[in-house]
């Protein structure tokens, strides 16, 4: 059997569906050749159902998977995202290195299991439970470098820069200890950590936490040290998620987010905007021509209460977008898209919003414009089915009882998005050519998975 190789009778290229695709790559992972209209070789596996590319998540942070569940009930008076962060809080000052290593391990076992095929870490819980850095500065890193090197998930690792609780410099809270690092101390680890991200294929990048957290000063050094290490490493921010932090940018400075980050830092192609929910028209229209990806974490921002993203702005001007899990109150790749284009819906009163006059069938079009958007965002080549990107990809099962005798592809892509079977139809899931979910299962599903309730047993038990 050639190991490296895989047939589809339909396979999602970037242009579209695609009959009788030969998939083959090399012995690093990638793919050299997308043949289409072939004939089966002898030697080669046939996939049982349509191949998809595997969705990169443009948005993690690991360690919030332990409390889900936790925080769904009503304490102050009127709930909201700003409760919600001091519950949260409470968990990231008591999570250990070795909780969050399982349960960053169970999550991206998760993760694939439910069709991403990598993950943009936004990763802010730096130090000890004291504040103090601990003995190896990257301890907590490693964590992360390791989880995802064991489940077999893509990588791109995106150290969090934070300095303050808002705008105008206003010193960190108790809370955020754990988080804070001086602009050079940031730099010094990202020298560090460069060459082991690199030694294992993961990316590394930076993500100033939000204008909150980040002073205008600090903002231009962290990029400027950044472009001197590599100019083409991903920026993310947390940016205009919640109105209160459009009013208090406002109080500040006299300007949006969004409007202020545009005037005041080289947003292009590199930089993700995660959420970016409240932006003005106009300011949408300008965000998007910058090239910037938009995060979009449709289940998070549901469950927090942020708000709806305008994507009529957003794609007028042109805009690129992904899908990440967040605070993992979802953990499927089809179920973002799904959540994303019934949040429009409900917005705008229409259906199959965010399809395309090239691509009328919502799923199709979503999927690709995801899977292009997220691997820009990850700053990876896993843009997709096309050669010279990693062999990262989905077959769906066309045994499926919801699939089975569908008429094409297409609608059985549909039908995985938006008919309530999505983790289940999902057969297999390979990243780099290896093969990582069988039968919808991945080898340490048991084992990985019961490591990670066990930890949150711990963590339960030490978090006030
Ligand atoms: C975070 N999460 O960093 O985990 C944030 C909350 C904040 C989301 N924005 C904290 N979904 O924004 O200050
Ligand atoms: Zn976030």
């Amino acid at each position: 059997m050639n190991e490296r190789s895989l047939f589809a009778a339909h396979a999602l290229l970037p242009t579209g569906w695609a009959r009788d695709v030969l998939l083959s790559w090399n012995e690093q992972g990638f793919l050299t050749d997308v043949k289409t209209q072939c004939v089966c070789p002898a030697d080669t596996l046939q996939a049982a159902g349509p191949v998809l590319p595997g969705m990169p998540n443009l948005h993690s942070h690991a360690f919030q998977r332990a409390f889900g569940g936790l925080t769904e009930y009503r304490g102050a008076a009127q709930d909201s995202f700003w409760s919600w962060r001091s519950l949260m809080y409470r968990f990231a000052a008591a999570i250990t290195p070795d909780q969050l290593e399982a349960i960053a391990t169970g999550l991206y076992v998760e993760m694939l299991e439910a069709g991403y095929t990598s993950v943009c870490e936004f990763h802010y819980v730096h130090h000890d439970h004291d504040g103090r850095p601990y003995a190896d500065d990257m301890a907590l890193s490693m964590c992360l470098l390791r989880a995802s090197a064991r489940a077999g998930i893509g990588l791109t690792l995106l150290p969090v820069l934070y300095q303050t609780s808002g705008f105008g410099a206003s010193p960190p809270s108790e809370g955020q200890r754990r988080f804070i690092r001086s602009t050079d101390n940031m730099l010094a680890l990202l020298q560090k950590l460069k060459p082991l991200c690199e030694a294992q294929g993961a990316r590394l990048g930076l993500a100033p936490h939000s204008l909150r957290a980040v002073p205008p000063d600090s903002l231009r050094e962290a990029l400027d040290g950044l472009q001197a290490m590599d100019a083409k490493a991903p920026v993310h921010i947390h940016i205009a998620e919640q109105t209160a932090e459009v009013d208090a940018c406002l109080a500040w400075s006299g300007q949006r987010p969004v409007e202020w980050l545009l005037d005041h830092a080289p947003v292009d192609a590199r930089w993700c905007l995660v959420h970016a929910t409240h932006m003005g028209a106009e300011e949408g229209m300008r965000a998007a021509r910058t090239g910037a990806v938009a995060g979009l974490c449709p289940s998070t921002e549901a469950n927090l209460g942020d708000g709806i993203f305008d994507a009529a702005s957003w794609l007028q001007g042109g805009g690129r977008w992904g899908v990440g899990s967040d605070s993992h109150a979802c953990v499927n790749a089809a179920e973002e898209l799904m959540l994303l284009e019934y949040s429009q819906r409900l917005a705008t009163r229409q259906r199959n919003v965010l399809a395309t006059a090239e691509q009328p069938s919502v799923a199709t079009a979503m999927t690709l414009a995801a899977v292009a958007g997220g691997a820009q965002a990850s700053a990876r080549p896993v843009a997709g089915l096309a050669a010279g990107q990693q062999a990262d990809l989905l077959v769906l099962d066309a045994q499926h009882l919801l699939l089975r005798d569908l008429p094409s592809p297409e609608t059985m892509l549909s039908a995985h998005v938006f008919a309530s079977h999505r983790q289940s139809a999902l057969l297999q899931v390979w990243v780099g050519g290896r093969l990582r979910v069988q039968s919808g299962r991945h080898a340490l599903h048991d084992s990985a998975l019961s490591d990670g309730v066990t930890a949150r047993q711990q963590l339960l038990k030490n978090t006030p």
